[in-house]
């Protein structure tokens, strides 16, 4: 059945009939009459009920409402449905609200906001970050199409873990133990193996962090890529500017509205520098006096050295590249140019890390010999290694997180607000 919705009002002549159905947004009683604000997906209008059909409307029932267009220069967006019919078809139940949500701000703590996810996201500003995400994973999948990229689905049981550390949640899988999937690394290389040379997917990947933090999810999001046939690593980083470029392009126009709510202006072209780590810990130590562990940038490095970056390039990003062997999980392709050093890189965005990538060993005789260096059983990876016996290309990817990339785009303080139902140690519900 086709739905009226708001937006559509709008575009009706005055005196057209319209039937509307929505949520109680905001009410307000003045005397014989009544303005009652009808929430929809797509924005509030104004209809004026008279004492009769106000009836017993409370705030967030759903209801429909038949009624008359008109225009009044009063009303928001000069518009208005003069209602001559009310149906209630969701009635409320509730003593008061857990908290206002038709106030344009939400005086509750975040922990509260997510108790109430269904309620909270009923405020328009909160629903616009999904909308918004919804727009951030589309325009990845179009621009990786636009570049000969296969969607692929990978599984999420897996029967050993990719990325290494001890940060796998296990799975009672019959008889055996399984686990969930930290990354869909091994298949995607498998599929740029098996003939579709780019592939990509978004989904789930799991993480049993102990991290409670701003930044960390037990379940998050994953943009994944992996291309086949490349040179080396700058091609990725190429990729990944790309998209990011075609991203904000295309988020300025298909998402205008949702971003004016955010209040955020995207970048125009965005050009991003490429700094080996161990410059950037050479920065650090430098201008900031700020130590660094070995072989990688803490969060409190990461922050510095994104305003580093943003002073001296006037850039929100910057990859670091030339990761330490030693800091980087077995698959990672050595880079000869540099002893000790891998041919990966981290992209930063506003001082926070939201990718990992490099290029990968596709060489089935030095990744048997990588991963027996690493200490790791070769026999437990032979479903893995077996695929580069039979000519793999040289290849690479990247993985973005999804609510990563969406809390630095919109300049939120914690991922949980870019995390439609988060998961963290604390919560697995609603
Ligand atoms: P990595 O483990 O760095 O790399 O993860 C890639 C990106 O995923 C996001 N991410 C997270 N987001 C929220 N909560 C978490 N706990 C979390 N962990 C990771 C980050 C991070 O940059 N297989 C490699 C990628 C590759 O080389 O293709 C990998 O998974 O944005």
């Amino acid at each position: 059945m086709k739905k009226i919705y708001v937006k559509d009002v709008a575009a009706l002549a005055d005196g057209s009939e319209v039937e509307l159905k929505g949520w109680v947004h905001k009410i307000y009683d003045l005397g014989k009459i009544s303005f009652v604000r009808l929430r929809d997906k797509y924005g509030v209008i104004q209809v004026v009920l008279d004492k009769e059909h106000r009836g017993k409307l409370r705030l967030e029932m759903c209801i429909s409402v038949t009624g008359i267009k008109a225009s009044n220069p009063k009303a928001p967006n000069g518009i208005e449905v003069q209602g001559n019919k009310v149906e209630i078809l969701g009635k409320a139940y509730y003593d008061i609200l857990p908290f206002e949500i038709n106030s344009g701000k939400i005086e509750a703590t975040l922990e509260t906001q997510l108790d109430h996810r269904a309620i909270s996201l009923r405020a328009p500003k909160i629903m616009s970050v999904f909308k918004i995400q919804e727009k951030i994973a589309f325009a990845f999948k179009e621009y990786l199409k636009k570049e000969h990229f296969t969607e692929i689905y990978t599984p999420k049981i897996v029967a050993e873990g990719t990325e290494g550390g001890s940060e796998l949640f296990t799975v009672n899988y019959f008889d055996h133990r399984a686990f969930l999937a930290q990354s869909p690394q091994f298949y995607k290389q498998m599929m740029v193996g098996a003939g579709f040379e780019r592939v990509f997917e978004v989904g789930h990947a799991y993480r049993a962090e102990l991290h409670n933090t701003y930044r960390h999810l037990n379940e998050y999001v994953s943009l994944d890529v992996e291309m086949g046939f490349i040179e080396d690593e700058f091609e990725l980083m190429d990729l990944e500017e790309g998209f990011l470029n075609y991203l904000f392009d295309y988020l300025k126009k298909e998402c205008a509205e949702e971003l004016k709510l955010q209040g955020v202006d995207l970048p125009g072209m965005v050009e991003i520098p490429r700094i080996p780590l161990a410059d950037a810990q050479d920065i650090l130590l430098k201008e900031y006096g700020k130590r660094s562990p070995k072989g990688n940038i803490d969060a409190e490095g990461e922050k510095l050295f994104s305003q580093y970056v943003k002073e001296k390039y006037d850039s929100d990003f910057v990859f670091l590249t030339k990761y330490p062997v030693s800091k980087r999980p077995m698959y990672t392709m050595p880079d000869d140019e540099l002893e000790g050093t891998t041919k990966s890189f981290d992209l930063i965005y506003k001082g926070l890390e939201i990718t990992t990538g490099g290029q990968r060993i596709h060489d089935y005789e030095m990744l048997v010999n990588n991963i027996a260096k690493f200490g790791i059983k070769t026999e437990d990876f032979a479903f893995y290694t077996e695929n580069f016996k039979y000519g793999m290309p040289p290849h690479g990817g990247f993985a973005i997180g999804l609510e990563r990339l969406t809390m630095k785009i919109l300049n939120l303080d914690n991922i949980r607000e870019a995390a439609l139902l988060p998961r963290d140690m604390k919560r697995i519900t609603p």
